[in-house]
């Protein structure tokens, strides 16, 4: 890169990172020794540039149209498209990092191999080598077992481009094997919102404008979807109040007009009581409950027979006055909305949780609204062929018997189609350790890991060391060097989303977005979907028939075989070529989910009493559900950090300019009970493990609350798994193929090791 496009981009950067406000979060100084603004200005003649349509693909709400500028074929800057009125011409502080993320020097660059297993010993090989090495590794397990069963994938949300899911189809295509299935993610919720409106579908967020009442309900916006901040300022402007309930004192909440403290999981007790409130006070919408609900009167008499304002108040910590008012202001005005955060539903009642603040929204008669709305996510506009996905096994495949095959969140099952009696061996992926240890006959042989972390975002760190040790086989498709790749014996260099085609939908805006590649793949890496291909003529080489994937790549054939009259009519395109002049938003009725108040429930109405529900092992009502108890003092949380996105970004030399080192949060009372001053070093210990780390005392966490921000620093020991079991939520089975993570759920103690530098 020459000096001057370097010169730019971080002044571009910086520039951004002012408007976010994100600059106040620098130390003071930092600012001006990073800045070239000090220098002469750079000539900027745009005519020199080229610009590519790109989109941000990583799990998250915002998923930015992007535009990016490239010089002499180098990615100089990248900045928001200004058509999607959702990003709003500007990514957030990662996005704009992005040229830093392609450059890195630290990137995987060629297909490697590790000669012992965690010994950092790795070797340059040839991609023939590699794919060689894997396909006869593949054959000899289908020799041994007599079935792929002993070949598993683990794929998450890394990347969530359509064309990623050429893995699925890769693994579909060598036969039936193991799959992790389910998410760590958000599966509790989409569980609890189906039984009680038939799937999980939210109101456009730019609607939030016209909310003249916003909850926002154990969700952190501020630094998880920060562009939604913008229409919660603007009903703000236009008269809304805003609440933020949080065991913590989050951004979001700081920002907030009233920020309520509850206790941790015991959200559904708060909203029980204000829908108890709601009943004594004759404030139910009778329109919404006689006209389009199921089962109201039962959940009615539960109220009346088992939830009292003062019960409430006792279990989540706020005053029964804070409740009723609560429940009173939400239903004085409307629309009234709540945004019920991922956050919430990581405990072993988080379903139920999510149920019960359903169930109050619905009788305040916001569900339909537009400004209204129990907001959770959506996959209404996911609607592609998923035909990369979709690969038949080769014919004669063995498999499972009897199993059910994996499923994903984002459609479709991975049984690859076929109607054999065999499918894939499904196991858990909130359990990937104890699964890997515990699966046999076959064993897990080989593993693939692919858009995944396990061991920085997976449970129970130290269980995985063990798990791991059981393979035979371990490939990494990666961008970076890290925990899990150090566990691998092959690792294959992949592109990012610069580098290659794919198109990006949202599970929280209705924007679509293509990515186009702006530069040619760095160095020898490739996309997920070209590796697939060439494992196909690798491995059918060394026997005919043995992978239906096809061989050929080519990127715009496989876009082509992604889209449908469905998707071109929802999103107004002839085809995917319309995407390359800017991001489409997807044309609707409405910007209110259930508009026409027709659920997908087997009764057609929004359920209060989900029988569904009951026959799958819950209640049938939204009753009250206990979270978790520990006989250590502290509960443990472990949430999603601002200058990251899970393991993504925090490993990048500018972003550890403001993220340089990871502390515990903890409540100067408790601090002063362990003797444990700011800046000394401590312990973080349960049962699973523990962590070393420095301490930040501060009164946003409660006096009962350890606070460790996910991350993962490449030249540091710190991983929050080794303190996060793989306790499982309450729901999440019937519609993603595994309970949820209740990743919230967790407890540990802390000691102090050494004071600290200003201490000492
Ligand atoms: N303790 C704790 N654990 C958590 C959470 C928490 O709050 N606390 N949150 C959970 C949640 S909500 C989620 S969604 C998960 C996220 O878990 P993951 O989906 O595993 O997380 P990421 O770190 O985003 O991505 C994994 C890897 O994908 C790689 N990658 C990027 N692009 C590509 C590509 O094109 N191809 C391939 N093959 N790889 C690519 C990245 O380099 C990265 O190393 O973590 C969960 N784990
Ligand atoms: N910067 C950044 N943005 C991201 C991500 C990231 O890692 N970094 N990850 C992306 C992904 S994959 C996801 S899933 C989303 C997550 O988005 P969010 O759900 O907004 O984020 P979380 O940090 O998981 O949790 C939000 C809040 O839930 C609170 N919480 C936890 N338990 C409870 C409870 O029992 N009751 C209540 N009321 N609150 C509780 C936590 O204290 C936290 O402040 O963000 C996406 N965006
Ligand atoms: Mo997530």
């Amino acid at each position: 890169m020459s000096n001057d496009s370097g010169r730019l981009n971080r002044r571009t950067f910086l520039k951004g990172l002012a408007t976010l406000g994100a600059a106040s979060a620098l130390p003071g100084g930092l600012l001006t020794s990073r800045c070239a603004l000090a220098q002469p200005p750079i000539p900027f003649n745009p005519d020199t540039y080229k610009i590519f349509r790109n989109a941000c693909p990583r799990n998250c709400y915002d998923t930015c149209s992007l535009k990016t500028w490239v010089k002499d074929g180098v990615i100089t800057y990248v900045e928001g498209a200004k058509e999607s009125t959702y990003t709003h011409g500007m990514p957030c502080v990662k996005g704009l990092s992005y040229p830093r993320r392609v450059y890195s020097p630290d990137r995987i660059k060629y297909p490697m191999i590790q000669d012992v297993r965690g010994s950092g010993n790795w070797r340059r090989i040839s991609w023939d080598e590699a794919m060689d090495r894997i396909a006869r590794k593949m054959l000899e397990i289908k020799k041994k077992d007599g079935s792929m069963l002993g070949l598993a994938m683990t794929k998450y949300s890394g990347k969530f481009g359509v064309l990623n899911y050429a893995v699925e189809g890769m693994m579909s295509s060598l036969g039936y094997t193991t799959r992790f299935a389910g998410t760590p993610c958000w599966p509790a919720g989409i569980d609890a919102q189906n039984y009680d409106m038939g799937d999980m579908w939210c109101n456009d967020p730019e609607d939030m404008v016209k909310a003249k009442y916003i909850i926002i309900w154990g969700g952190n916006p501020a630094w998880c979807s920060m562009h939604s901040m913008k229409y919660i300022y603007q009903a703000r402007e236009k008269g809304a109040k805003i609440v933020v309930i949080d065991p913590l004192l989050s951004q979001t909440a700081a920002k907030a007009d009233l920020y309520l403290r509850v206790r941790p999981g015991s959200d559904g007790a708060l909203a029980l009581g204000m829908a108890r409130h709601l009943v004594d006070k004759g404030l139910v919408n009778r329109d919404f409950v006689d006209n389009y609900s199921h089962g109201y009167p039962e959940f009615e008499a539960y109220l009346r027979n088992n939830i009292t304002v003062e019960w409430a108040a006792e279990i989540c910590g706020l005053s029964a006055d804070v409740i009723r008012t609560l429940a009173e202001e939400f239903t004085a005005v409307n629309p009234a909305t709540v945004w019920i955060g991922y956050g919430m539903q990581r405990h072993v009642n988080g379903g139920a949780n999510v149920r019960a603040i359903d169930a109050f929204v619905a009788m305040t008669g916001n569900i339909g609204v537009e400004g209204g709305g129990a907001r959770y996510g959506h996959l209404h506009t996911w609607g592609f062929n998923y035909n990369a996905m979709m690969q038949k096994p080769p014919a004669g495949s063995i498999g499972f018997v009897g199993a059910k095959g994996a499923t994903s969140e984002f459609g479709g099952s991975a049984e690859g189609g076929a109607a054999a009696q065999y499918s894939d061996r499904s196991l858990n992926i909130n359990q990937t350790a104890q699964s890997i240890l515990d699966a046999n006959d076959p064993p897990i042989r080989m593993l693939w890991v692919a858009c995944k972390n396990p061991f920085s975002q997976d449970f129970d760190r130290s269980k995985m060391e063990e798990a791991f040790a059981k393979l035979e086989m371990v490939v990494c498709a990666e961008q970076f060097f890290n925990e899990t790749v150090q566990h691998a014996d092959i690792v294959l260099p992949v592109t990012t989303a610069f580098e290659e085609w794919n198109v990006d939908a949202s599970y929280w805006h209705y924007w679509l977005s293509i990515n186009q590649p702006a530069i040619k793949p760095m160095y020898e890496a490739k996309c997920d979907l070209e590796i697939a291909t060439l494992l196909s003529r690798t491995i059918n080489k060394l026997e005919p028939g043995s992978c239906t994937f096809p061989q050929e790549f080519d990127h715009k054939r496989w876009l082509d075989l992604e889209f449908n009259d469905g998707m071109a009519k929802m999103f107004g395109i002839s085809s995917w070529d319309d995407l390359l002049d800017g991001p489409k938003k997807a044309i609707m009725p409405s910007t209110a989910a259930w508009y026409d108040r027709k659920f997908k429930t087997p009764s057609g109405k929004y359920e209060f009493k989900s029988e569904l529900c009951e026959k799958n092992g819950h209640t049938a009502l939204p009753e009250y559900k206990p979270e978790a108890q520990s006989s250590l003092p502290f509960h443990l949380f472990t949430p999603h950090v601002q200058f990251g996105l899970h393991s993504q970004f925090i490993n990048l030399d500018w972003m550890q300019v403001f993220y340089p080192e990871p502390f515990v949060y903890m409540h100067p009372a408790s601090a002063k009970k362990k003797q444990i001053a700011e800046g000394d070093l401590v312990k973080v210990f349960n049962d699973t493990g523990d962590v070393e780390l420095r301490v930040k005392v501060t009164t946003n966490v409660p006096e009962d609350f350890l606070v460790m921000y996910e991350a993962w620093f490449p030249k540091r020991k710190y991983n929050v798994q080794n303190v996060v079991a793989d306790t499982p939520a309450d729901m999440g089975l019937m519609k993603t193929g595994a309970p949820g993570a209740a990743i919230h759920s967790q407890f540990a103690d802390i000691v102090l090791i050494r004071k600290g530098e200003s201490a000492a």
